[in-house]
C-alpha cells in the first residue's frame, strides 16, 4: 500500500529540532564530547572516537537510503531524489570517511546514545518529507532557489571536508594535544568546519524549500553556532599567541 504524507508528522518532527536548536542557545555549558568531555562528564563511560562517530552517524545515511531503496520503482532524476541524494552523500563523507579517520578524544557512551536516536529521528524527517510528501516540478531545476542552495551546498561540504583535514593534520596518531588550527578558513575564524557544515544545510534548506529542511539549518547554526563561540573562548584562554583578528563563526564579523 502507497505510504500517504502525514503532514502533522513532518510539522512535529520539525518543531522537535526547533526546539531542540533553541535549548542549545539556553546552555551556558557545551555538549560535552570533545574539548569539553572531560570537564563536563569526568565519569562517563567512553567508546573510541572512530566507532563512536560512525555509529552515531550511520543512521543518518542508512535511514534515508533503505526509503529510497524500498521504493517501488525507484528512479533517481526527479528533483526530491536529487536533493535526497545530496543528503545522503553528506553522511556517506561523516559515516565512511570522517568517522574511520577522525583522532579525535574517546567519546561519553550516553551522549552517543543521544546522537544515535538525533540521527535517526533527523534522517526519518528529511527522508520522509522528500519522498512522501514534497511535491516538485521538473522547473524547480531552473528555480533561483534551487540553483542558490546547491551552490551554498557544495562550497558549505567543501569548506568542511578541508577544515575537518586541517584539525585531523593537527595531531599525529594516537596524541591527544590541542595547537592552534592554520589554513582555509582558520585564517579568519575559530570555527571554520562549523562554518561549513552551517552553510551546507542553509543551502540544503534552499534548495528543498522545505520546513524540515529550514529546521535542520535552524537546528544546525544554533548547534554549531554555540559550539564555534565555545571553542573560541577556549583557544583564547589556552594559547596567549591565539590571532587576535580571528572571530568565533563569521569573518570580520563574529
Ligand atoms: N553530531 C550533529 N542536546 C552531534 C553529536 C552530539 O553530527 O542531547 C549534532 C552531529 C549530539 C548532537 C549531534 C545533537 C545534540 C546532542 C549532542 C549530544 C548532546 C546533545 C544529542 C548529533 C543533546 C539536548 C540536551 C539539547 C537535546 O579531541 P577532540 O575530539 O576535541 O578532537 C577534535 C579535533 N580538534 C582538534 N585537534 C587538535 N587541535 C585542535 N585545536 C582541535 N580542535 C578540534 O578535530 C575532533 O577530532 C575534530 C573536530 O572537533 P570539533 O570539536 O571541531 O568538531 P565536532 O563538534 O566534533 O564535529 C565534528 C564534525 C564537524 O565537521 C561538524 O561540522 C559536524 O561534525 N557536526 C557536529 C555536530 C552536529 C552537526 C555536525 C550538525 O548539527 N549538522
Amino acid at each position: 500500500m502507497p505510504v500517504q504524507c502525514q503532514e502533522s508528522a513532518v510539522l512535529a518532527g520539525s518543531v522537535t529540532l526547533i526546539t531542540i536548536g533553541a535549548m542549545t542557545l539556553c546552555f551556558a555549558e557545551p555538549s560535552p564530547y570533545g574539548k569539553y568531555s572531560k570537564r563536563s562528564a569526568p565519569e562517563a563511560k567512553r567508546l573510541p572516537a572512530r566507532a563512536a562517530w560512525f555509529l552515531q552517524e550511520l543512521p543518518s545515511f542508512a535511514v534515508p537510503v533503505g526509503i529510497l531503496v524500498q521504493e517501488p520503482g525507484f528512479v533517481f532524476g526527479p528533483p526530491q531524489t536529487v536533493l535526497l541524494g545530496l543528503f545522503c552523500g553528506h553522511y556517506f563523507y561523516r559515516t565512511f570517511i570522517y568517522s574511520l579517520l577522525t583522532r579525535g578524544t574517546p567519546y561519553p557512551a550516553s551522549f552517543l546514545l543521544r546522537g544515535i536516536v538525533f540521527c535517526i529521528g533527523n534522517g526519518l524527517l528529511q527522508s520522509y518529507y522528500l519522498i512522501y510528501c514534497a511535491e516538485y516540478l521538473q522547473e524547480w531545476y531552473t528555480d533561483v532557489r534551487f540553483s542558490l542552495g546547491i551552490f551554498l551546498f557544495i562550497l558549505g561540504m567543501g569548506i568542511n571536508i578541508h577544515s575537518d583535514y586541517a584539525l585531523r593534520q593537527l595531531r599525529k596518531p594516537g596524541e591527544v594535544i590541542y595547537k592552534i588550527p592554520q589554513g582555509g578558513l582558520f585564517t579568519y575564524v575559530s570555527g571554520a568546519n562549523f562554518l561549513g557544515e552551517i552553510t551546507e544545510w542553509i543551502g540544503y534548506a534552499l534548495a528543498t524549500w522545505s520546513i524540515p529542511g529550514f529546521a535542520f539549518a535552524f537546528f544546525t547554526l544554533c548547534f554549531l553556532g554555540s559550539r564555534a563561540v565555545h571553542h573560541h573562548r577556549f583557544y583564547l584562554k589556552m594559547f596567549e599567541d591565539y590571532p587576535k583578528s580571528r572571530k568565533a563563526l563569521v569573518p570580520f564579523i563574529f
